[in-house]
């Protein structure tokens, strides 16, 4: 037991310039903090991040109406603390105080009972015998809302599949740097820059960079001497215009896109494919996963917005094998925890996961441990990425000590 004595929230900057949130709970023996992030490709089905008033709209209802009520709780008293931030809130989506200022406040008394307790935040939650690290996923060629004249895709990703946690981090930012080399040979004189989350930007095709994506991971497979494989976040919402998936050179009906996805999965060896089809397309999102969801990982990211009742109706149809996790997108650490343990008992993975705009806050490293997610995607290079990572790194030496 330790009692929450005092509590802050305070505007800060992520890393695309944006404003957000930080929250510190500080208690009798214990002291958390941390930063809530915020994503640019959102699904419409998640909480609201802000009031409409901004973040000082947040900051100003944290201390007029969550700090008077919040000090004197037991910062371990999740499910209480939780609860009160759904009651102060009093809508079905945070729009009133803010999905970024109840995770930051929800994730901050998380950790400073883990503080009191003096266990890393991971075992405080996961428990004396959670030590599976989730494998590192990283993306090393971005476009879509994360990349101004980029690829349609969104995110092509890499997965180390490395024993050792360290060399699954290390071999992810090696293929990042074999893929720039390749760029650079293939664009020569070309302008290519890097996107929101660190992953290279070059005027591609999306076939073209999904050939170079493969070249890269087998070339470091090779090299490195563990797989290093190849996945997508294709964000297909965002091109999903008028009941059609439109590209740049191409555009496929629902059913068409189905084909298509699937002939990719095959064609480029894909080991996960995130977003596939547009957000409310459980029916699209059930047909890929009887395609090819014994062979590849179908994650649903802005289909479930880490949302127990659309993981449900989910489940119901046999849409996607996995779901990608995103505290910010349902608001509480509770709410993150129930929609995970749905995913586990009906043998859904788990990929615990940034946002575009990210603060160095290492937070999500831990609930990946915690929760037994398969994978964490986390970016491969730049300051607040490679917070997460070096965590990642810091996690498996603990465990291994
Ligand atoms: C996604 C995320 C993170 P955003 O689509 O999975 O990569 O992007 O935070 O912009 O929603
Ligand atoms: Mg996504």
């Amino acid at each position: 037991m330790s009692f929450i004595e005092n509590a802050v929230a305070r505007k800060v900057l992520d890393s695309r310039g944006n404003q957000t949130i930080e929250v510190e709970i500080l208690t009798e023996s214990g002291y958390g903090m941390v930063a809530a992030p915020s994503g640019a490709s959102t699904g419409e089905h998640e909480v609201q991040s802000f009031p409409k008033m901004g973040v000082d709209a947040s900051v100003k209802i944290f201390e007029d109406e969550i700090v008077p009520q919040i000090i004197g709780m037991d910062s371990s008293e999740q499910r209480a603390i939780d609860t009160l931030l759904h009651q102060i809130d009093g809508t079905p989506n945070f729009s009133r105080i803010g999905g970024n200022l109840a995770v930051a406040t929800s994730l901050s008394a998380a950790r400073a009972a883990a503080s009191a307790y003096g266990v890393p935040l991971y075992k405080y939650m996961g428990g004396a015998l959670a030590s599976d690290i989730p494998k590192p996923l990283g993306n090393v060629i971005g476009g879509g809302r994360h990349a101004i004249g980029g690829t349609d895709i969104q995110e092509f990703l890499v997965i180390s599949m490395a024993k050792k946690t360290s060399d699954c981090v290390f071999g992810n930012a090696y293929t990042h740097k074999l893929v720039g080399q390749m760029l650079k040979k293939k664009l020569p004189g070309a302008a290519i820059g890097k996107g929101d989350e660190g992953a290279w930007v070059a005027a591609l095709s999306n076939e073209d960079a999904l050939s170079l994506q493969v070249e890269a991971c087998d070339k470091a497979s090779s090299e490195l001497g563990f797989k290093v494989l190849p996945a997508l976040d294709m964000a297909a919402s965002e091109y999903f215009k008028k009941g059609k998936y439109v590209y740049k050179d191409k555009s496929f009906t629902p059913e068409k896109h189905v084909d298509f996805v699937a002939s990719l999965v095959k064609e480029y060896g894909l080991h996960l494919v995130e977003d596939p089809m547009d957000q409310n397309d459980f029916k699209g999102y059930a047909s890929l996963t009887e395609a090819v969801g014994k062979k590849c990982i179908i994650v649903g990211d802005d289909l479930f917005v880490t949302n127990k009742e659309r993981l449900t109706t989910g489940i119901k149809k046999g849409a996607a094998n996995a779901i990608l996790i995103k505290p910010n997108q349902i608001g509480t650490l509770t709410d993150t925890y129930e929609t995970v343990q749905l995913a586990k008992q009906n043998g859904y993975k788990t990929v615990i996961s940034h946002r575009s705009g990210e603060t160095t806050d290492d937070t999500i490293a831990h609930l990946g441990v915690a929760f037994g997610s398969y994978a964490i995607k986390c970016g491969a290079v730049g300051g607040e990425r490679i917070a997460k990572l070096n965590e990642l790194i810091r996690i498996e030496e603990d465990l291994e000590a």
